[in-house]
């Protein structure tokens, strides 16, 4: 495809990219393929993971990846989306910080002949045609995973295990990640459609860390300013559990056995809290999308059509597991 070169941009990426050309993978019209990939940012071990599956696997395949970390601002994913319109990519594959405000920028990259492929994070489009696929989890069944954990955990299970030692309501505090995005929406979703059919289980509080650990840390600690009459905490991502633990454990708190903790996305060393007991079940958020991302973006390339959705797969962990045989992590 004759790549237009009329902003500066477009001439410096195709310095970049010619100066990175490899042995292509050649789709039918025997050009090389060129993806354009906006990532949210590096909030957590997890979207690091992320962007190096992705990067790893693009080299692996000799795509050429024009990768643009948005460093979480919409404003900055809609300019590189922009850009790689310009510079006519055969395909934008990206992660949508938050749900909504992708209509304009999508009409553009249609517009333009450039199909676009979701990556981890949903979106709320009128016209779902603007994009050819999705890629990523079941974040609804995340969070259903997370209160059936509890419901075991407090209500026994019929394997008998002893049910966790509390009288009276269940009380829940519940660590939000970004405001608006699908995991955000989708875990909670998922968590209540379990939890409230149980009505001695109560969410008292429910608050966004921002998938930060440093914001982890600050909701914990305000809690604990306000109150230690709770008795679990269910957090969207490892990352704001850290943070929680670090504020938990200043104030004498013992996580994992004063306080119930669950925890999404498996990250090593939310494993390793479970390990030493201080977490209590880990749901798994797998990161490695790389190499199914570029498999289906070349594919798009080549014209093909893809399935509308394509979740990886991943698992549970929680206390009652063996995990001496559960390899290194890697995130
Ligand atoms: O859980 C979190 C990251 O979008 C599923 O974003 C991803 C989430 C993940 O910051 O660690």
């Amino acid at each position: 495809m004759k790549r237009s070169c009329a902003p500066v941009i477009v001439l410096l990426l195709s310095c970049l990219f010619s100066a990175c050309r490899k042995t292509q993978v050649q789709p039918e019209s025997g050009s090389s393929i060129v993806v354009g990939f906006s990532q949210i940012g590096a909030e957590s071990a997890w979207r690091v993971c992320n962007t190096r599956s992705v990067q790893e696997a693009a080299a692996e395949a000799g795509i050429q990846l024009f990768y643009y970390n948005a460093e979480q601002k919409q404003e900055n994913q809609i300019k590189a989306i922009r850009s790689f319109i310009a510079y006519q990519v055969d395909v934008i594959a990206f992660v949508p910080i938050v749900l909504d405000g992708w209509e304009n920028v999508l009409e553009e990259a249609r517009d333009a002949g450039i199909p676009v492929l979701l990556c981890d994070r949903e979106i709320n489009l009128d016209d779902e045609s603007l994009y050819s696929g999705y890629l990523g989890t079941d974040m609804v069944r995340q969070g259903r995973s997370a209160a059936e954990y509890l419901i075991k955990k407090f209500a026994g299970d019929e394997t008998g295990r002893p049910a966790a030692d509390t009288a009276g309501p269940v009380r829940i505090i519940e660590l939000r990640g970004t405001t608006g995005s699908s995991p955000e929406i989708s875990r909670a979703e998922g968590f209540r459609e379990v939890i409230d059919k149980f009505p001695e289980f109560e969410i008292i509080y429910s608050a966004s860390g921002d998938f930060l650990r440093s914001k982890g840390y600050e909701l914990m600690r305000n809690i604990l300013d306000e109150t230690r009459d709770f008795d679990v905490i269910f957090s969207h991502n490892d990352s704001m559990t850290l943070g929680a633990i670090d504020a938990m454990k200043e104030r004498g708190i013992r996580p994992g056995t004063d306080i119930i903790i669950v925890t999404t996305d498996a990250e090593q060393a939310a494993i390793e809290a479970l390990r030493a007991g201080e977490v209590n079940c880990v749901v798994e958020c797998n990161p490695r999308q790389g190499p199914d991302i570029v498999r289906l973006a070349a594919r798009l390339a080549r014209g093909e059509t893809i399935p509308p959705v394509t979740y990886m797969d991943e698992t549970v962990f929680t206390e009652w597991d063996d995990l001496s045989g559960l390899p290194p992590r890697g995130y």
